[in-house]
């Protein structure tokens, strides 16, 4: 198919709770829709760069800036464009994963609507619902999170993940297993919040039976986490650290973890993320899909890709309500702990007009 014109539009979410990390706090979801417009048809995606670069080096109106003054222009210039073509047509630029992950999500989106395949039909897709879990961020007191936790167990969310850092780690963590006891599948992510030297303090980890410890240390830090896998019983979960399936085979065979979390964005989209997948699978490690607080757009795609076989432990990809009080597309809502998987062509959904209008605080229109 052939590109012939694209609209960038930034939204504006309120999230119904801030959302606290090691990073910083989070009240409202910035995010970039993109939609393509190409000979058989439109498409639709969404870049999951954040306002700021903190948790990677990317940030929306960087993102914005790459897809409008770089990418667009590449891939108008492609006679026959396909999923497989935009990260070959990009390839010439360096970085901006997120961004490339969003133009190869439009472009799917868009191929797949034409032919009438769903996107985790044509990923390999092996299931029709998923099981999912939640982020908690950090809170205020260790009674609030408490609460909070309560709350999304009723929900039916089959696993926490309580955000870490330190000074809010070992206590939090015992509060959660002695109230809601030992069989809670429990995890922490410290978004690359500690040093090697804080080794011992999260051996103290241990007790807790997690079913894993996500990002310790630094991105580029393998070394450190290779160490601490080796020192400690909990498993080592990879998040920042891989982006990309050479990353994913060189932590993988460094020992430096033994599960490994996906986002396409932060891996280049949605075709790196199944050879990431792939990689893992081959090792015998199970994976599981993150979470970047994204629109429905996202938050489907994400369903599609966890719905394949190496997708062992449930995902950060919690019910719409979780995040939002409206969204651009209509709500995921959770059903015995499970989402469904998008079947309809592409990536199975459109934002709702209304909605998209309302939320967007500008948009502009290239074209060929
Ligand atoms: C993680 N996500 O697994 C990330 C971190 C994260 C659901 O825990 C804006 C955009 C704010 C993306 C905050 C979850 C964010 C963000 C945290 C991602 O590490
Ligand atoms: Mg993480």
């Amino acid at each position: 198919m052939k590109l012939s014109g694209a609209e960038l539009r930034f939204v504006s979410l309120p999230l119904v709770t801030p959302f606290r990390t090691s990073l910083g706090t989070q009240t409202v979801r910035n995010a970039l829709v993109l939609r393509l417009e190409t000979s058989q048809g439109e498409g639709w995606a969404e870049c999951v760069a954040d306002d700021e670069p903190g948790y990677s080096p990317e940030y929306l109106m960087g993102a914005a800036d790459v897809i409008r003054r770089f990418f667009l222009p590449r891939l108008f210039a492609v006679e026959e464009l396909d999923p497989a073509g935009v990260a070959v047509a990009l390839d010439g630029f360096r970085g901006h994963p997120m961004a490339k992950a969003a133009v190869e999500m439009a472009v799917l989106d868009a191929s797949l609507r034409a032919t009438g395949t769903c996107l985790s039909a044509y990923l390999g897709g092996v299931r029709h619902r998923v099981p999912v879990g939640v982020s908690v961020g950090i809170t205020d007191t260790i009674d609030e999170l408490l609460g909070l936790v309560d709350k999304y167990l009723t929900a039916g969310y089959l696993r926490i993940k309580l955000k870490i850092q330190p000074g809010w780690d070992i206590e939090p963590v015992r509060a959660v297993r002695e109230t809601f006891g030992p069989s809670v599948p429990l995890t922490v992510d410290a978004n690359t919040a500690y040093r090697q030297s804080d080794t011992r303090h999260l051996r103290r980890l241990d007790e807790f039976g997690l079913l894993l410890v996500e990002q310790p240390f630094a991105p580029e830090d393998l070394y450190s986490h290779a160490r601490l896998a080796a020192a400690m019983d909990t498993p080592i979960c990879l998040d920042e650290s891989i982006t990309s399936a050479r990353d994913a085979v060189s932590a993988l065979r460094q020992g430096a973890c033994s599960v490994i979390n996906i986002k396409p964005g932060r891996v280049g989209g949605y075709l790196e993320a199944r050879r990431v997948h792939d990689v893992a699978q081959a090792h015998g490690v199970p994976v599981w899909c993150g979470g970047m607080l994204e629109t429905g757009l996202g938050r489907a795609a994400n369903l599609a890709l966890a719905a394949l076989p190496g997708f062992q432990l449930p995902g950060d990809i919690s019910a719409t309500a979780r995040y939002y009080t409206e969204d651009i597309t209509a709500p995921f809502s959770v059903t015995d702990g499970h989402l469904d998987v998008p079947s309809d062509p592409g990536i199975g959904i459109v934002p709702n007009p209304a909605s998209l209008d309302r939320l967007t605080t500008s948009a502009e229109r290239i074209v060929r």
